[in-house]
């Protein structure tokens, strides 16, 4: 099963890293959401410890059945005891059906019962071009902002694990860094990130979109080929192809035709979404010789057959993962395709990352967004503390540089752009954790830390 690796992974990771856990230190829109149908820990640890036979055989045991004499302590036992109580306290008349009773069940779902036979758990990982969407996804998938997302390429720079918790599934996403070629060291650690979440995939998201004429990289297309798991291709951003014809309903015709007038002039948006994005690590050398020609940009027909060509068996989706478009659709087809499995992971979790990882993200965002050219690829942010008291969190962190003129940009006259960085991020991190935030930023030049050894491994891009 390709999931092996990242189940060990998985169950060797709880331990060692501090999880999120929403309503525990996150308190996050999620908690509303997830919290009343969490699984308890007894039924937690049954499903993880047990092997599934056993899990099987104990959800046989607690199959619900129209006689509401029988074997209710066997189904309550899978409850929290708010919802127990409840049950109990709802449950006077013996023969008819009550109807609190109907809707705590109705919304319980498989949380109760024969859930545990059904539970649907699996690794889905995200892969594609840089800035075609595949952190917006993520986290429009789990409905929550967990992953960094900014106009500019190669944001993401490592593996990023996002769960989704259903009582009935437990879906593992894996957020990777775009795929480029890599121009230095840290680009060879992130490609091997994007190498192992494929290895360890049950089924794979590859992201393009409407504006990418193709994905260049060879190789790694042929080790998504080669993964002999279920394919999604998703078409993002498609609605920048409704704005296009909103914007130039003349032409509007011939869109997939491939009518070089209707491709002339991209829709305002589609030059904000890339903001000049793949100018410093997107860029890619041209298409192999043989290879089917590329698609045209914003040209539906044209992507799609495109992609056809070069994974025909994977099924192709078109979404706007921004505007939630779709995107139901993908998480429904996953469920489907996702196996019978327990949960990998607690079901309070939301990710395999550490709270700290996830401070260090919003400051790097905060950089990608302030400042031009090379400053954010030439930054890596280091948290060095961070503590929770009192409701606040007190975070301190090192911004490495590459060299001293960088360092010089990033502080700016009279230290106005590091002021400027810092109170932007405190925002930013205090949306994040939805607590007050206070953060010390220092600069520091780590010269190429790009290119070595001992600095990649520092912060996470080697093992
Ligand atoms: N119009 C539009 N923009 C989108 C959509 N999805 C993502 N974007 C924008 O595209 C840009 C890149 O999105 P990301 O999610 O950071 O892309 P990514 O693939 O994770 O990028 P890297 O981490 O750099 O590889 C951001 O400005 C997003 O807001 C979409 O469905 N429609
Ligand atoms: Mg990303």
């Amino acid at each position: 099963m390709p999931s092996w690796t990242a189940g060990l992974l998985a169950a060797l990771a709880l331990p060692l890293v501090l999880p999120i856990a929403l309503g525990a230190r996150l308190s996050r829109a999620g908690v509303a959401r997830v919290q009343p149908l969490r699984a308890p820990s007894a039924r937690h640890a049954m499903a993880v410890d047990a092997s599934p036979a056993a899990g099987a055989h104990a959800a046989a045991d607690d199959e619900p059945d129209d006689d509401d004499d029988d074997d209710d302590d066997g189904g309550a036992q899978f409850m929290d005891d708010a919802a127990a109580e409840a049950l109990m306290l709802a449950d006077t008349d013996d023969d008819a059906p009550d109807p609190n009773v109907e809707a705590m069940l109705a919304a319980l779902g498989p949380a109760v019962g024969a859930a545990d036979a059904d539970h649907r758990a699996g690794f889905v990982s995200i892969v594609g071009s840089p800035n075609v969407g595949k952190s917006t996804l993520m986290n429009t998938l789990l409905g929550e902002q967990l992953s960094i997302t900014t106009p500019k390429a190669s944001t993401t720079r490592q593996r990023i694990m996002g769960i989704a918790n259903e009582p009935g599934w437990q879906i593992v996403y894996s957020d990777t860094p775009g795929v480029v070629k890599p121009a230095y060291k840290m680009h060879e650690g992130m490609m091997g990130a994007v190498r192992c979440a494929i290895e360890d995939a049950d089924v794979l998201l590859v992201i393009t979109d409407v504006l990418e004429t193709g994905f260049r990289d060879e190789r790694m297309l042929r080790r998504v080929r080669d993964a002999g798991v279920p394919i999604l291709v998703l078409v993002n951003k498609v609605d920048l192809v409704a704005q296009r014809l909103a914007h130039a309903p003349a032409v509007a015709g011939k869109l997939g035709g491939g009518a070089p007038a209707a491709r002339a002039a991209p829709a305002p948006d589609a030059r904000a979404t890339h903001g000049g994005a793949r100018a410093w690590e997107g860029a890619q050398a041209d298409g192999e010789e043989g290879a089917p020609p590329p698609p045209r940009q914003l040209d539906l027909p044209s992507i799609r057959a495109w992609w056809r060509a070069q994974l025909p068996a994977a099924e192709l989706l078109e979404v706007s993962a921004l505007h939630g478009d779709n995107v139901d659709a993908v998480r429904e087809r996953l469920l489907q395709l996702l196996p019978v499995h327990p949960p990998f992971f607690d079901k309070a979790q939301i990710s395999d990352r550490p709270e700290k990882f996830f401070a260090g993200e919003v400051v790097r965002a905060q950089i990608f967004e302030q400042y031009a050219d090379e400053i954010p690829y030439s930054c890596e942010v280091e948290v060095t503390a961070f503590k929770e008291a009192d409701n606040k969190i007190s975070c301190e962190a090192t911004v490495h540089v590459l060299r001293d003129s960088q360092k010089g940009i990033l502080i700016g006259a009279k230290g106005a752009q590091i002021k400027a960085l810092t109170d932007a991020a405190e925002r930013s991190l205090y949306r994040f954790f939805a607590k007050r935030f206070s953060l010390r930023l220092q600069v520091k030049v780590s010269k190429d830390w790009r290119a070595n050894d001992s600095f990649l491994r520092q912060f996470g891009y080697l093992r």
